[in-house]
């Protein structure tokens, strides 16, 4: 499926810095050196609701990846999917009387909407799973030819047996992964499974719900996290630098996808770096659609917030921490957006050669995006009370912040 259009990222003068990045399996941080081109891979939306501001900000995380990479002057290939077929998708169709297409189809143009407004940089390969399923189909067929699959009355299940390294990525102990795969769209109760963990590959077609031609495997559809690995094998291959998204994802999806990938493959892990966003949460819980506490960015946007703010409010906060959205944090976001505005407006300035190095070394320091923001913060308070002349100034920062913070001042 087609993407959304990208906004332009100004080149920066000097040099950029390489990443270095806190890294969920290794429980530590690496410093990522990609060649020419740094491969990533971000967990796309389950297009059953609006975007709302957690998926925002997990999104914001990746997309200061991609900027600090390109101000090294590396090409970046990014893939995303588009989970659009799964039950909660199903499901929420079903209780509203929609066309699951329909819907999914609705949510994934909001979402495009939305991250063009923010000003996200798009990925070069924007999948969907419905589409990816011709992928999918003989990667099950050789996870069962080679035993790391079996049939459970015509459901395919993964053996996470088949995974020497099975656990390296998340390092949760058993009663926590148990616990994790039942709220996270694991049946670790279904009798009759090896381990109750096991992940299912390919589901056998349900009366009433949509099904693809499954080869070998018979009429169904993809499990979730086969999806996944389908789609980055597909497009980035193996040993790509960073596997992202919330850190829900990390147990079971990208544990499970690092499995399935090692028993295709030989080779662990998938991903040099897995990097995980914390939750954001309203009113005291994570945001989440099915619990329903929600704030929209598309609803924002609707009320006339300028998204350039919606993503200031994102950045105020270190992309690994768990937050809560409130009115506060928007407003400051707000009244920091026109203070930087008024000071770039002024026709000269105060240098900004050293403030362009101290928002580099925040971003190649685990996305210290607050530390980022605190640099401008001290640039623009020194400007709005001197009468710098440096005639270069105001558009070195309105650059400087763009390319390496997606805000359009
Ligand atoms: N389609 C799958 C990934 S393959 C999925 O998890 N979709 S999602 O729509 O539920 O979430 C999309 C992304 O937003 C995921 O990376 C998820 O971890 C992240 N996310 C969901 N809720 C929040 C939240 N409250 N705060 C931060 N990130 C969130
Ligand atoms: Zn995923």
């Amino acid at each position: 499926m087609h993407a959304w259009p990208a906004s332009e990222v100004p080149a920066l003068p000097g040099k950029g810095r390489d990443l270095q990045i806190h890294d969920t399996s290794t429980k530590g941080t690496i410093t990522l050196a990609p060649g020419p081109v740094a491969r990533i891979y971000v967990c796309g939306i389950t297009p059953y609701d609006a975007t709302h501001i957690g998926h925002a900000a997990t999104y914001n995380a990746f997309d200061l990846v991609q900027r600090v990479w390109l101000d090294t002057k590396r090409q970046v290939h990014y893939v995303q999917n588009v989970t659009d077929v799964d039950d909660p998708l199903l499901e929420r169709a079903l209780r509203d009387g929609h066309d699951w297409t329909e819907l999914a189809e609705r949510e994934t143009a909001l979402f495009r909407e939305d991250m063009t407004a923010l000003r996200m940089l798009p990925p070069q390969h924007y999948i969907g799973a419905v589409e990816a399923i011709p992928g999918i189909v003989p990667l099950v067929e050789r996870l069962r030819d080679a035993g790391a699959a079996y049939e459970l009355d015509g459901d395919v299940y993964f053996s996470v047996e088949a995974d020497p390294h099975f656990g390296e990525v998340s390092n949760l102990d058993a009663e926590a992964m148990r616990l994790l795969s039942a709220e996270r769209g694991g049946d670790p109760d279904r009798p009759g499974k090896k381990n109750p963990l096991d992940p299912m590959l390919w589901m056998a077609a349900r009366p009433g719900e949509p099904s693809w031609d499954g080869g070998s495997l018979g009429r169904g559809r993809p499990g979730w996290h086969i999806e996944c690995v389908a789609i980055a094998l597909d497009h980035l291959g193996m040993g790509f630098d960073i596997q992202g998204g919330g850190s829900d994802l990390a147990f079971p999806h990208h544990e499970m996808g690092a499995s399935h990938a090692q028993a295709l493959t030989g080779e662990f892990p998938m991903a040099k770096a897995y990097v995980h966003a914390g939750m954001v949460a309203l009113n005291g819980e994570k945001m989440s659609k099915s619990k329903g506490n929600l704030v929209f960015v598309s609803a924002l946007r609707r009320s006339g917030v300028d998204p350039a703010a919606i993503r200031l409010a994102l950045l105020s906060h270190h992309y690994r921490d768990d937050w809560e959205w409130t009115d506060e944090v928007l407003a400051n976001a707000e009244a920091r957006l026109e203070r930087w505005r008024a000071a770039v407006s002024r026709p000269d300035g105060l240098p900004a050669d050293a403030l362009v190095e101290e928002v580099r070394e925040a971003l190649s320091n685990d996305l210290d995006a607050p530390a980022a923001l605190a640099a401008v913060d001290r640039w623009v308070d020194a400007q709005n009370a001197s009468d710098g002349d440096d005639e270069s100034a105001p558009g070195l920062v309105s650059r400087t912040v763009d390319a390496l913070l997606g805000v359009a001042l």
